[in-house]
Formats: structure tokens, C-alpha cells, sequence
């Protein structure tokens, strides 16, 4: 049993598999983040891969998510296991129009397991209800992933209607932006205050936010 069996159960698309190799990893000790990168994301990564090349579809990379969805169930506990008073709240979707939401709820876990309350949109959510939530909650950040180029506009459309409502509703959040597509000089170009590479990223990035 190793990490590389996880590769190929998510491969496989098999979530019975994946659920069986992650509770025996986290039993035999291994490192959760091993776990994530070289078990199951680099597996979609490469189902990703294949996808552009044209050999796998749309059906195939939803099965193989949805392996990876089940293993994450599992590490779930792991990342958020925290009894720490909130360091801030943050409030989490992907953008509208963009229904992935695998990185973005890693993201989400990591961050609630760095101490932050978490307000999670879930996929396709419009600027108003980022707005609608950050307001409700009183929440320090509004953090947006998107893994479709097209997310980017949303993204760019959707911090020029938060900053307006920063002055038209008396609020003061501030909006981080992750996934594949964006970058720190995508980020500062549409006058984001910050760029997650990845979800410890995020984590880092969201403290130094609320500071
Ligand atoms: Co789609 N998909 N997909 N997909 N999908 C990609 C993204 C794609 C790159 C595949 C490819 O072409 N190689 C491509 C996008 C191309 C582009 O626009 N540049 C693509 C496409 C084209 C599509 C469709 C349009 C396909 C179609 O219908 N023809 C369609 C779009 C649907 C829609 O959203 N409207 C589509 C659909 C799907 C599924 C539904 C089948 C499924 C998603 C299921 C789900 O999420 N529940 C799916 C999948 C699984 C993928 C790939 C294979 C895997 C994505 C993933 O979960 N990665 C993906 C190819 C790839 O990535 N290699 C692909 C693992 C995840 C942990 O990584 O989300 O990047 P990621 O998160 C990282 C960082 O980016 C960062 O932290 C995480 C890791 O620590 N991060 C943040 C993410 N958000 C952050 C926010 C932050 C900070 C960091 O702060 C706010």
C-alpha cells in the first residue's frame, strides 16, 4: 500500500478504492498534505491533462472528481481540527459561471483549520451574494476561486462591485483571488489585495489580511 494507489484508485475513478487507501494512509501516519498532492490532485492533474489532449471527457473528470471528493471527506477532520477562537471570517465561492469547487473546498477546510470561520457560497456565485454574505457576517474577506478563464472577468467585474459596496454599505473586506488561472500580476491588475497559489497559500495570505 503507498500513496501511488491512491493515483490509480481516482485514475481509476473508483471512490470505494480511494475511501479504503485514505483511511488506511491517515492510519498508517502519512502526511496529509502527501496525501493530497501526490495521491489525489496530481491524479486530476493528469486526468486534466488528458482532457485537453482530447483521450478523456467531461464524464471521466467528474467520476475521477468525484473519487477525489470522497477522500477529502476523510482528511476533512484532519484540516479543520481546531478549537481556536475565529482570527477573522472569511466568506468562500467560486465565481458565477464556474461549477468547480474541489480546490476551493480545500481552501475552505484549510482555512477553517487555520481558525477562521467560514461562510462557503458554494459554486456559480454572483458578486450580490458575495456582497450579501460579507455583509450579513461582517466578514473580513471574500475569497473567490475560478478555474475557467472565463471566471477571470467575473472576478475583475465582481471586486469593482465590492469595492462599491465597501463604500455604499459601510463594510471593509477585502477580496483574494485563487486558482489556476489567476496570478499575483492578474490579481493586482484588477486591484485585488492578495493571490493564493494554493491552499496553504490562502491560509497565509488571508492572515496577513487581517492582521
Ligand atoms: Co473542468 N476544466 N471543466 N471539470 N476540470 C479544468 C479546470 C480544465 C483546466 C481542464 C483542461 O482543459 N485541461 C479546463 C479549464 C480550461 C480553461 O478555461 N482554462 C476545464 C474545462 C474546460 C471544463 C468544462 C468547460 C468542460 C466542458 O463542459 N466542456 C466544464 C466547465 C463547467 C463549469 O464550471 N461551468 C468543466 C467541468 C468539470 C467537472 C464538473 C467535470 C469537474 C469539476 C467537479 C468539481 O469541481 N466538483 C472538472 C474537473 C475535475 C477538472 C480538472 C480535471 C480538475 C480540477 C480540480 O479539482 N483540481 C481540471 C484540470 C486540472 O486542474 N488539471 C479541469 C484539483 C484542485 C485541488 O485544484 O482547483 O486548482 P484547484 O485548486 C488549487 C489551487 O488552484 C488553489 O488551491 C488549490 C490547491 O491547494 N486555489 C485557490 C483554488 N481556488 C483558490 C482560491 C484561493 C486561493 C487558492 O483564494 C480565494
Amino acid at each position: 500500500m503507498s500513496v501511488s494507489d491512491i493515483y490509480t484508485a481516482v485514475s481509476e475513478y473508483d471512490d470505494e478504492k480511494v475511501t479504503e487507501l485514505v483511511n488506511a494512509e491517515v492510519a498508517a501516519g502519512t502526511d496529509v498534505q502527501t496525501i493530497l498532492n501526490d495521491g489525489m490532485i496530481a491524479a486530476l492533474d493528469e486526468i486534466g491533462r488528458k482532457f485537453s489532449e482530447g483521450t478523456l471527457f467531461v464524464p471521466e473528470m467528474l467520476m475521477a472528481a468525484e473519487a477525489v471528493q470522497a477522500g477529502l471527506e476523510i482528511i476533512r477532520p484532519l484540516l479543520i481540527d481546531t478549537g481556536v477562537k475565529p482570527v477573522g471570517c472569511v466568506v468562500i465561492g467560486t465565481v458565477k459561471g464556474d461549477l468547480h469547487d474541489i480546490g476551493k473546498n480545500l481552501v475552505a477546510m484549510m482555512l477553517e483549520g487555520a481558525g477562521f470561520k467560514i461562510v462557503d457560497l458554494g459554486t456559480d456565485v454572483d458578486a450580490d451574494q458575495f456582497i450579501d454574505a460579507a455583509h450579513e457576517n461582517e466578514a473580513d474577506l471574500i475569497a473567490m476561486s475560478g478555474l475557467l478563464t472565463t471566471s477571470m472577468p467575473e472576478m475583475e467585474k465582481a471586486v469593482v462591485v465590492i469595492d462599491e459596496a465597501n463604500s455604499t454599505r459601510n463594510m471593509n473586506v477585502k477580496v483574494m483571488v485563487g486558482g489556476p488561472p489567476v496570478s499575483q500580476d492578474f490579481a493586482e491588475r484588477i486591484g485585488a489585495s492578495g493571490y493564493g497559489i494554493d491552499a496553504p497559500g490562502a491560509v497565509d495570505l488571508a492572515r496577513g489580511l487581517v492582521q
